[in-house]
């Protein structure tokens, strides 16, 4: 049974949402970021960092699924021909081993490669919501904005990697559509925890300039669960 109107401490100030109206998006939890061989540790990256996260984006997603909430999960993910990878993305930075190139988990960041993939532990179960994005943010080429509207969605619970790229660039494009964003701040991480830090004291400033951040205890504790 889904209880309406609901309130989690927040800041930077309390956070009221309905479940039925409010989706959980998972931002690019897939072992190209978080297993060892794929695109984040060829950007010379300690991806242990984001495991850490797994098990409280885990519960999360769990407690989130037994309320009944809508889940999105996100892929960073081009053609298997690049021809959605602009050369300014591909040949950004001094990766041993760019999009598209074969690596140990398959092809870089490329749609179907096992690298590519959601992690086990989060893998989507039937009913949620895919989308395989291109850029950096999941609304840009997506769709996602008209899936969601279809379905009534107001709000949205962020999790995922990383914290000050895909994570905070979905967030700010969401904000700019009219959504009222939260950071689930321990569902979150960056390969740079000082990045993380700025970012979730960033996106919070100003009276919640981009939306609100708070620990996932704090939807736990509104929904129930412990
Ligand atoms: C990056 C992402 N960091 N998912 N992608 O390149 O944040």
């Amino acid at each position: 049974m889904r209880k309406p109107q609901m309130q989690l401490e927040a800041q930077p100030f309390p956070y009221e949402f309905d479940i039925a109206k409010t989706a959980l998006v998972l931002i690019d939890m897939q072992r190209d970021f978080i297993e060892p061989g794929g695109f984040g540790e060829t950007l010379g990256n300690d991806v242990s960092l984001l495991e850490a996260i797994v098990p409280a984006t885990k519960k999360t997603l769990e407690a989130w699924r037994t309320a009944g909430g809508l889940v999105v999960h996100t892929r960073e993910a081009h053609q298997p021909d690049l021809s959605d990878c602009p050369p300014a993305k591909r040949n950004r930075g001094n990766p041993t081993l760019r999009i598209g190139d074969a690596g140990p988990m398959g092809r870089i960041l490329v749609m179907g490669e096992p690298g590519n993939q959601i992690i086990d532990a989060l893998a989507p179960v039937e009913g949620e919501i895919v989308v395989d994005k291109p850029g950096k943010g999941a609304f840009h080429a997506t769709g996602l904005h008209e899936t969601l509207k279809r379905r009534g969605i107001t709000h949205l619970l962020f999790g995922g990697v990383t914290t000050e790229v895909c994570v905070q660039t979905s967030m700010r494009e969401a904000n700019d559509r009219g959504y009222d964003c939260l950071l689930l701040e321990d569902c979150t991480e960056s390969y740079f925890p000082a990045f993380k830090a700025a970012t979730v004291e960033m996106l919070r400033a100003q009276g919640g300039i981009v939306g609100w951040t708070a620990p996932s205890a704090a939807l736990l504790s509104a929904l129930g669960t412990h």
